[in-house]
């Protein structure tokens, strides 16, 4: 009896969902040609599975506690200054304060946080592991899961061991010689990575081996603007080619050695989105090569066993070549596509040989500068962030998102980064009031969201970062958190937490507000039921007349969610006072 009223009164909910579905799909319509042009959709909705989660990473977060043996960023960074030095030591002290901030990240609803270890303090120039690493990783991933909070584990984000360079050095050529350019890295992070899995394995469900081997190969080796400091032309593409075999092979050892573990595991891979300045075939072609180059690079031979014609015709004899074996062992290695996406720019053509710019947004010289035919434009692409190279474009992330659902197979994506900073304001109140982000997230959402209706397969989106953080050689200056971090005690204690306002309109996904209609009947169904039976079991030797009150209490509430959601859709449309021009955004 219980029973047939529950359903009846969910037939009902899903009816009125039904019988206004013509107006829903009307509004849903508009909403995304908002989004295409610029404007998203209010409050984005997603299937119950998705999961809306944070990032962080080791060297950004735990400072040096813990005698942490010291990695080429130590080194790099110890090159530009105390300043620099004292931000590493320190980075928001997660080392010491990691339980506390695990209550935080779940008081605000966070059930998978991506995190990566520090590998200097795990393993040895030996290759023998550091035990005591292995135990802190322990009880910071047991203080997660206390707390109901999933890990999902990169094994390495930019933090090399030093004993990993051939010599440490300070010189003009940079700190670290050898490390990713010596093919030899690649059995010690084999080495590394079967420590870890053997050690911290149990329970991990999503993995990546490496965060970003583009912007180490570009940064770190072609631009020397990121440590080891390098800028080598060859050694920047041999890095990367490294990085694609050391990858490779730890993921050849975790599908052999443990698959017991049932986990899922990827590498990072960011890709901006590459616009044409125009619509002139040339400036096209010219765009179409720079997303070879931002995506390609990386995803072509994970999916097709080779790097993109376009960089081969290019580079010619600068890009390494792979050996069968090692083709073959590259393709395949990725169980789920790992998507780090912040921003896009114009290209336009120029005539060859006399291109100035280049594709990596550093500013300095690319190797393919040699024969580039593109240059990114200086055209206002979208609102500027804090940081110059970061341009607020929701509709660059569709567009990556599509590129890879047609170029790769349509493959399970994750959104493993992506976020904005804004400067800290002179007062905590400014500084906590991040509007600017709030509107961010929805956009990107509503960017993602679209590009799901379009057929790509989008399980997950990872807000960067949960917490202000150490921003490499940027330190403390930039502020990508949804936590603001008081490095200084400006306002009570030093190190002390205080969540923006973007952190409680974020937990809204996180706690599951955003659920679509669609998906809601089965994600609604068993909420509804979990309640009744958790409902049930505490009040079984009450009265059945009190039973039946706490049955329309769960009832009552179900409809109250469904028109608070149909509500929030409504508002999708009715939300015009904000007018934006194409190719910008509201942010
Ligand atoms: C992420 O990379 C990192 O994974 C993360 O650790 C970091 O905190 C986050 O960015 C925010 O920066 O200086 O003009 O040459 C994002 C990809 C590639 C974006 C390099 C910045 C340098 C631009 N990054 N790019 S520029």
């Amino acid at each position: 009896m219980r029973v047939a009223s529950f359903c009846v009164v969910l037939l009902a909910v899903v009816g009125v969902a039904s019988a206004s579905e013509t107006d829903l799909a009307q509004q849903r319509r508009a909403a995304q040609d908002d989004t295409v042009r610029g404007r998203p959709a209010r409050r984005p909705t997603f299937p119950a599975t998705f999961m809306f989660g944070v990032g962080t990473s080791a060297w950004q977060i735990e400072g040096s506690g813990g005698d942490r043996p010291r990695s080429v960023w130590d080194e790099f960074v110890s090159t530009l200054g105390d300043r620099e030095v004292l931000e590493a030591e320190s980075g928001i002290e997660f080392h010491e304060r990691y339980a506390q901030d695990a209550e935080l990240m779940a008081d605000a609803g966070v059930k998978d946080l991506k995190m990566s270890l520090s590998w200097p303090r795990l393993m040895r120039a030996d290759g023998t592991a550091i035990e005591e690493g292995f135990d802190y990783y322990r009880k910071v991933f047991a203080a997660l899961r206390m707390h109901g909070i999933e890990p999902h584990v990169t094994l390495f984000h930019w933090d090399t061991p030093t004993w990993c360079c051939k010599n440490v050095t300070t010189a003009s050529s940079g700190v670290c010689d050898g490390a990713w350019a010596d093919a030899r890295i690649v059995k010690d992070f084999v080495a590394y990575a079967d420590a870890v899995f053997s050690r911290l394995g149990d329970g991990v469900k999503y993995w990546t081996t490496i965060s970003e081997p583009k912007t180490v190969a570009e940064m770190g080796y072609g631009a020397g603007v990121h440590a080891p400091g390098k800028m080598e032309v060859r050694e920047q593409l041999r890095v990367g080619h490294n990085m694609l075999l050391a990858h490779a092979r730890a993921v050849a050892l975790f599908r052999k050695k443990y698959s017991h573990l049932s986990g899922k595991i990827s590498i990072n891979l960011n890709s901006a989105w590459a616009e044409p300045a125009s619509g002139s075939s040339e400036d096209v072609r010219a765009a179409n090569d720079a997303m070879d180059e931002e995506l390609g690079w990386f995803a072509d031979p994970i999916y097709t066993g080779d790097y993109p014609a376009s960089m081969r015709a290019r580079l010619g004899e600068f890009l390494p070549r792979f050996t069968g074996e090692e083709s073959l062992l590259v393709k395949g290695s990725t169980d789920y596509f790992a998507l780090n996406h912040y921003t896009s720019y114009y290209v336009k053509h120029v005539a060859e040989g006399r291109a100035s710019g280049q594709l990596g947004m550093s500013g300095k010289p690319q190797p393919w500068d040699i024969t580039l035919t593109s240059e990114s434009s200086t055209a206002p692409i979208g609102k500027q962030a804090q940081s110059e190279w970061l341009h607020v474009v929701p509709w660059g992330l569709e567009k990556v998102l599509l590129r890879i659902k047609q170029r790769y197979g349509n493959p399970q994506i994750i959104i493993t980064e992506n976020g904005i900073d804004i400067a800290e304001r002179p007062s905590i109140e400014e500084s906590l009031d991040d509007s600017q982000r709030v509107k961010f997230l929805d956009a990107y959402l509503g960017a993602t969201q679209e590009a799901m209706r379009k057929g790509a397969n989008v399980i997950g989106y990872f807000y960067w970062s949960i917490f202000d953080n150490v921003e490499w050689v940027d330190g403390r200056a930039k502020r990508f958190g949804l936590v603001y971090v008081d490095y200084d005690g400006k306002y009570g204690d030093k190190m002390l937490r205080y969540p923006k306002k973007s952190l409680e309109h974020y937990s809204s996904y996180m706690r599951g507000d955003a659920v679509s209609v669609a998906s809601l009947g089965a994600a609604r169904e068993s909420t509804v039921e979990g309640t009744i039976k958790s409902a049930i079991s505490s009040f079984s030797t009450k009265r059945q007349g009190e039973l039946h009150a706490v049955t329309g209490m769960a009832l009552t509430m179900v409809s109250v969610f469904a028109a608070a959601l149909m509500a929030s859709r409504v508002k999708v449309t009715a939300n015009e006072d904000e007018v934006h021009d194409e190719h910008t955004t509201l942010v």
